[in-house]
């Protein structure tokens, strides 16, 4: 038996140059005499701009002295101090025991004791142990932890996301996210497609606004200054499509992240711009089906306030028999008991799947079966922050997930999800 023989952790930078935690696990066959094989796995823990209040707590310091009060030496210390000692001796295997033992540990609803950056980070290299004490892919050990039947797998279709705003910007536009969705047959091919369209827009945007409106946002994204309306940016995406070669191969998806811009009930349009520009949640209703009338949108995520289940749903049932995605991110957080919540009031169609909104692979395995049930789609999802752990790529195809967002086609922690999805492809084919 592969035992848990040391965890080590410390603080490392993510793409933003915050910190974040990193974790190192050792584990050894458990033999009566001489050495057994040795086995390290490794993980890293990313971090959101665009946090919903629900999630899970992502502990950091406080301490102003260091990174602006950013640092995460707690959920170090408790990874070293406080699970290290309960985990080890125990075996890799025991995925659902270990994730449980450090839910117990923490003893809180939100993981607020440990932080969910510490179990999570723990729980992501128990599973890369589990899967090498078993000599398989990772992808492949994570199908047994969720039940799917392997010989059925496919690769996720991913969801790129080439034009940033919202939080994520230091631009105008409100909207956070602007999608694309090549629908070709493979995942290589849709990747290539996604390049392509990326340099196409990168190349309208300074033909038309010149080279400032190709800086990058945090996800890999063009964040140019030039657009007052969600609508400009939606028909630059239609161009770039189109002068790419893909037309009517590619759909667009928005992540909206409304909860960044409601103020007292409203929407704020304008948050980021000199005058505020107010819209109800009617008007914004009116807004997503005048935008899907007019341009190839599949989904929308977060298209209201995280406390808005019933505004989630009025929208979806405007929607014609649920042809459009309404995608659930803080809303849901990857929470059993919120995605409950919004398959009861009829929220959402689609589950946004964030590791470090739950913080443990059992519990967002546990989301995922939820939403399946209740007939959703899930797309798995990279955060804003990010490292170059492609842990999310393995867990996409090995939960049955359709879909995946993990940024623009460019920037190394966002691509080195993408690159391990080829590899991936390469052997389920
Ligand atoms: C989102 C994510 C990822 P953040 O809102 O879906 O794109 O952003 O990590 O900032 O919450
Ligand atoms: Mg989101």
């Amino acid at each position: 038996m592969m035992k848990i023989q040391k965890i080590n952790a410390r603080e490392i930078l993510d793409s933003r140059g915050n910190p974040t935690v990193e974790v190192e696990i050792l584990a050894e066959e458990n033999k009566i005499f001489g050495k057994g094989r040795a086995i390290k796995a490794w993980s890293a823990v990313p971090s959101g701009a665009s946090t919903g209040d629900f999630e899970a707590v992502e502990l950091r310091d406080g301490n102003k002295k260091r990174f602006q009060g950013k640092g995460v030496l707690t959920a170090i210390k408790n990874i070293k101090e406080e699970i290290a000692p309960v985990l080890e001796g125990m075996s890799v295997l025991e995925q659902k025991e270990i994730d449980q033992k450090m839910i117990e540990l923490d003893g809180t609803e939100n993981k607020a004791h440990l932080g969910a950056n510490a179990i999570l980070g723990v729980s992501m290299a128990v599973a890369r142990l589990g899967a090498m004490a078993h000599n398989q892919k990772l992808f492949e050990y994570l199908t047994e932890l969720a039940g799917v039947d392997i010989s059925k797998l496919s690769i996720t279709r991913p969801f790129f996301n080439i034009i940033n705003g919202g939080k994520h910007a230091g631009n105008q536009i409100a909207f956070q996210e602007f999608m694309i969705s090549p629908n070709l047959g493979t995942f290589a091919e849709n990747y290539r497609a996604g390049s392509e369209i990326y340099h196409t827009l990168q190349k309208i945007l300074k033909s038309k606004f010149g080279g400032v409106a190709t800086l990058l946002g945090d996800e890999g994204g063009f964040a140019p200054n030039d657009f007052q309306r969600e609508n400009e940016a939606l028909d630059i995406l239609v161009q770039a499509i189109a002068e790419a070669g893909y037309e009517k191969r590619v759909d667009i998806a928005l992540d909206v992240a409304a909860s960044e811009f409601y103020q007292d009930g409203k929407y704020n349009l304008g948050f980021k711009m000199t005058e505020d520009n107010f819209k109800t949640t009617a008007e914004m209703i009116e807004i997503y089906k005048n935008l899907i009338k007019e341009y190839p949108i599949i989904s929308i995520e977060d298209p209201f306030d995280q406390t808005e289940f019933e505004a989630f749903a009025q929208l979806r049932a405007e929607l014609a028999e649920d042809k459009i995605e309404v995608v659930g991110d803080d809303l849901t957080v990857s929470n059993p008991s919120r995605i409950k919540t919004a398959i009861e009031k009829k929220s959402c169609n689609a589950l946004l799947l964030k590791l470090n909104q739950i913080g443990t692979v059992t519990e967002a395995i546990e989301a995922h079966q939820l939403a399946k049930k209740a007939g959703w789609q899930t797309m798995v999802s990279h955060r804003s922050g990010e490292t170059t752990d492609d842990f999310i790529a393995d867990f996409a195809v090995g939960i049955g997930a359709g879909q995946i967002k993990s940024g623009a086609t460019a920037r190394g922690e966002r691509v080195c999800k993408y690159n391990r999805l080829l590899a991936i492809e390469e052997m389920i084919r």
